[in-house]
């Protein structure tokens, strides 16, 4: 097993990141992120995604989503804009989206792709097409990741500097390596990979390793088993672009991200939680962490 530079991520260094704003900010300011994903039956994935975007102090949130789920997004989300684009039967993005996905991208400061969208032939084109002309930092989670397990050359095609935040499984799906091995090396696994593609790899669950392209790795301290329900990837990988958006490099949105998105699960458990965390309720916490991190 080969030796992993590893240290802890600090309250020292995540609390005091966030600088007081100028009283002379507006929206046009603050950063804006562009979200892409969702699909029928995975319309949450994007709510909660936009919601943490929102809340993680993103100026602006637009979001690029398949028609048929635009008005569950528009209901759910006011504080975000939406860009519905056509769908196909199977409810993703049809495969001809790829042009309006180049213009959704133009003047966007940095883009998150991937929860709920499924691994569609609609959805690899949006994919293929938001990989093609981003030229800002990005953060690629779930559905963005296991199209490119089925398509590593996918991997290549990435310009922009990005984060992507797999779960075990995702990362087995990534690189071949099966769960168990994986999690016995925790450590080697995000940094091999990370080294390999040049990506910040973000390595959740229990114990979430954050590991960057130059092999270096960071252990995350904060975070809880009330983290362990549906939807709550999805918070951070919106979290994590909002912080992109706001001008944070990927190494450390991706360690700000889940250090705060972790925290807001603690305070959750200090309140008495004990299960039953909707994902929602970190977004509900994250302007007050983020608040006591400035
Ligand atoms: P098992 O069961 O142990 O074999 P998938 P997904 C494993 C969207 N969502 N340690 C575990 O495997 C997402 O954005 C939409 C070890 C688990 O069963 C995606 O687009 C929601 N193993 C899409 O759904 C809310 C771990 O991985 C399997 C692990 C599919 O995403 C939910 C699941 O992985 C969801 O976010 C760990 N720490 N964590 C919505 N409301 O719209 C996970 N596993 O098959 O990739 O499915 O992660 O649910
Ligand atoms: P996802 O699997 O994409 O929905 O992401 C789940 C989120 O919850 C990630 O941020 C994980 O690190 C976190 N998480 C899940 N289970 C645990 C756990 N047992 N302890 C700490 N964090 C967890
Ligand atoms: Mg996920």
């Amino acid at each position: 097993r080969a030796e992993v530079a590893c240290r802890l991520i600090t309250s020292r260094q995540v609390m005091g990141c966030m600088a007081p704003f100028s009283p002379h900010a507006h929206k046009g300011t603050r950063g804006h992120l562009a979200l892409m994903g969702g699909s029928s039956g995975k319309s949450g994935a994007v709510i909660l995604a936009a919601g943490a975007a929102v809340s993680g102090g993103a100026g602006l949130v637009s979001t690029a989503l398949p028609a048929c789920i635009n008005t569950a997004f528009e209901s759910r989300c006011l504080e975000a804009m939406s860009l519905p684009l056509p769908h196909g039967e199977d409810g993703s993005f049809h495969p001809g989206c790829g042009e309006a996905l180049a213009d959704f991208l133009s003047g966007k400061d940095a883009v998150a792709a991937g929860p709920g969208l499924t691994t569609s032939k609609g959805a690899l084109a949006a994919l293929a097409a938001v990989l093609d002309f981003c030229e800002v930092p990005m953060v690629l989670d779930a559905d963005a990741l296991n199209l490119l397990a089925e398509k590593p050359e996918l991997v290549r095609e990435i310009k922009a500097e990005a984060v992507i935040t797999p779960h075990p499984k995702e990362l087995a799906r990534l690189t071949g390596a099966s769960v168990h091995d994986i999690q016995a090396d925790r450590m080697g696994a995000a940094s091999a990979f990370a080294v390999q593609t040049g990506l910040h790899v973000v390595l959740k669950g229990a114990g979430t390793v954050v590991a960057h392209p130059d092999g270096s790795c960071a252990l995350n301290p904060t975070g809880n088993a009330l983290l362990a329900t549906g939807g709550t990837g999805d918070v951070l990988t919106g979290l994590i672009g909002a912080l992109l958006a706001q001008g944070f490099s990927c190494r450390e949105a991706s360690e700000m991200g889940v250090y705060l998105h972790g925290e807001a699960a603690n305070r959750l458990m200090d309140q008495g939680l004990q299960t039953g965390m909707a994902a929602s309720r970190l977004t509900e916490l994250l302007p007050g962490v983020l608040s006591d991190a400035m």
